[in-house]
């Protein structure tokens, strides 16, 4: 039952599909010739023979009264042309006949199939498969009951079912003197020459026998069957990709309430610059393949903390991609410029004995920092992680690290089990990172802390590494004094020793990924503790002088704190569209100058 139902189904789309291949205006043709796609009211009178049409755009064809037959185009006198994509039409018939396909000649023309087709369907059409024809009389292809409504260019140029190659080569490639041929010459196959003949008048239609057409037309049949086949499978895949767009009730709500109310702050983040209307009800339905990550996740931080700074999070690396239309614009914003068509350099750690001390009379500078992030591959970021993913990922990082040697030589410190006092204490030496950070909260960042999370450092705390705190890795080289050189040294040697035992997550346009679109690219901060305290008699002189130099400045504690005996923490801002030397380097000039000015008030 099905079969015959579905047999049904396949006919009645190729029965759509020979009217729209042989329609008097085919769709695809007036989206060619830049036409909207019209019902013509009435026939006209078949016109004079074309000049060969300009490549690739088919001679006009006479229209055709809407409820006729449709016919295919009327054969025509070919002209020598690259591209010509279908002969130009025949010498003028005496009267304004409709052009109508070649009729079936008398012979006992193929069974036609008729069209049974599940309720409530038009009623059945039979289909008579084109057929040559010894005299230039058209064929009648079943008249439809009524023509298909006419829909802008685009919709229509939409075949209901693909075309077998077959028949679209036969009807895109160029002609030559009535030779159906390819784009460059050659003789098209033998279908599409039988095909190709049945529209030619018969004084160019090759002598064809009917075991030869009976052959052709189950050919096409079989050809018809297999696309038809195929786009139903096409049709499912579309389906599932929809899947993916299912966000939940519940989901939306919340995301329409942060919205509204981000809208009606005075937040100056870059969530809220960016997430226009527009973007905001183009992204709202999406969610990322792998982890069905959604707007929410990515916007809950800003959403909840109007005076973030940036105010979005990637909840796994594909949300980079399905959520650009927020993250390239504040990509672009945050590292000067980097645009959506740009690509990060190649990692580049340049030559690491290039760097001296920043402050070698030590005036101003406490303490220098170079710190980057790394994602492990296989692992989505924060928000996606599961407790046993946590602890995977802790356990890998502690057995990697143990074989470090050297300067390297450290322990893994789990926080959990943690004595609090000596938790602090890391803290407040800065060489752990601070708990409770409401941001990385509100990103869903902290879940089943302390697990999974702790800190690896060597004996002279000098060389830190910290799991998953708001990265799978941020990798450290610090130490009291300005001497640049040798903590940027340290840190290369670090992050080489560590990439060869760990494949880390790295986007060929992005760079390495993180957590925080602020920290893709070279994921590169390098920091000093720094007092300079006439500059900074003025907050926001200090922070536009800072910003001259690409440098960010931020307090004491790191972001969102305050300056403590007026030791801040300046760095570079940029992270992306340059490399790591040149971040670095960046902020050694930058300090550089911020000292001599310092110096000079
Ligand atoms: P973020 O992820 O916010 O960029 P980092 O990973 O760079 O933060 O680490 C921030 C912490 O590192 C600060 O809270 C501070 O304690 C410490 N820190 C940053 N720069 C220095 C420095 N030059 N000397 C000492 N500690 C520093
Ligand atoms: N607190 C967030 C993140 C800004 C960048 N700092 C990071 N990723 N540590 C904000 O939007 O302010």
């Amino acid at each position: 039952m099905f079969a015959l139902w579905y047999l049904t189904f396949a006919v009645d789309e190729i029965r759509k599909r020979l009217a729209w291949l042989f329609g008097p205006k085919k769709p695809a043709q007036q989206a060619l010739d830049n036409k909207p796609a019209v019902a013509s009211p009435s026939p006209a009178p078949a016109p004079a023979p074309q000049p060969a049409a300009k490549p690739n755009t088919p001679p006009a064809t006479p229209s055709k009264p809407a409820a006729a037959p449709v016919s295919p185009p009327k054969p025509s006198t070919p002209t020598p042309s690259p591209a010509v994509t279908k002969p130009a039409p025949a010498a003028p018939t005496p009267a304004p006949t409709p052009v109508v396909a070649p009729k079936p000649a008398p012979a006992p023309a193929p069974a036609p199939v008729q069209v049974p087709t599940p309720a409530p369907a038009p009623a059945p059409v039979p289909v008579v498969a084109p057929r040559p024809t010894p005299a230039p009389t058209p064929v009648v292809v079943a008249p439809t009951p009524a023509p298909a409504p006419v829909v802008a260019p685009k919709q229509a140029d939409k075949m209901p079912i693909p075309l077998p190659k077959a028949l679209t080569e036969s009807n895109t490639n160029g002609t030559n003197n009535g030779t159906a041929t390819n784009g460059n010459g050659n003789q098209l196959d033998a279908l599409d020459q039988k095909l190709f003949d049945a529209t030619l008048p018969p004084s160019k239609v090759a002598k064809i026998d009917k075991e030869q057409l009976k052959d052709a037309s189950n050919d096409f049949i079989k050809g018809e069957a297999q696309a038809f086949v195929q786009s139903i499978k096409e049709a499912q895949q579309a389906g599932e990709r929809k899947q993916d767009t299912m966000v939940d009730a519940a989901v939306l709500a919340k995301l329409e309430e942060g919205f509204a109310k981000l809208a009606a702050s005075d937040s100056k983040s870059l969530l809220k610059k960016y997430l226009t209307k527009e973007v905001f009800d183009n992204l709202k339905n999406k969610v990322t393949p792998t982890f069905k990550s959604t707007l929410l996740d990515v916007i809950q931080s800003g959403l909840e903390n109007h005076d973030s700074g940036v105010g979005i999070y990637a909840p796994d690396a594909e949300a980079y991609t399905v959520f650009a239309d927020l993250f390239d614009p504040i990509i672009e914003d945050y590292h000067g410029g980097f645009k959506k068509t740009d690509k990060h350099p190649a990692s580049d750690f340049g030559d690491v004995s290039s760097f001296g001390n920043v402050d070698p009379t030590n005036e101003y500078v406490i303490s220098t920092r170079v710190r980057c992030g790394r994602s492990m591959q296989g692992y989505p970021f924060n928000p996606c992680l599961t407790e046993a993913q946590y602890k995977e990922m802790e356990s890998k990082v502690s057995s990697t690290l143990s074989g470090l040697e050297g300067e390297l030589k450290g322990k893994f410190y789990p926080l959990t089990g943690m004595e609090k006092a000596v938790q602090q204490q890391l803290i407040d030496d800065h060489f752990l990172f601070k708990e409770g950070d409401r941001f990385l909260q509100a990103a869903n960042a902290c879940r089943y802390w302390p697990s999974g999370r702790g800190i690896y450092h060597n004996d002279n705390k000098t060389f830190l590494v910290w799991c998953n705190e708001e990265d799978h890795l941020r990798i450290i080289s610090m130490q009291q004094g300005g001497d640049l050189g040798e903590i940027y040294r340290r840190l290369t040697t670090a992050v080489n020793e560590i990439e060869k035992r760990v494949p880390f997550s790295h986007d060929d346009r992005l760079g390495f990924l993180t957590f925080c679109p602020t920290n893709l690219g070279t994921t590169i901060r390098a920091s000093v503790h720094i007092k300079v305290p006439k500059l900074a008699s003025n907050k926001a002189k200090l922070e536009e002088v800072a910003a001259k130099y690409n440098l960010q400045v931020r307090g004491t504690r790191g972001e969102h704190t305050e300056a403590e005996g007026g030791v801040y923490d300046i760095s570079n801002k940029r992270r992306m569209g340059l490399t790591e030397y040149q971040a670095v380097k960046e902020m050694y000039d930058g300090i550089t100058e911020l000292i001599k000015l310092e110096k000079s008030l």
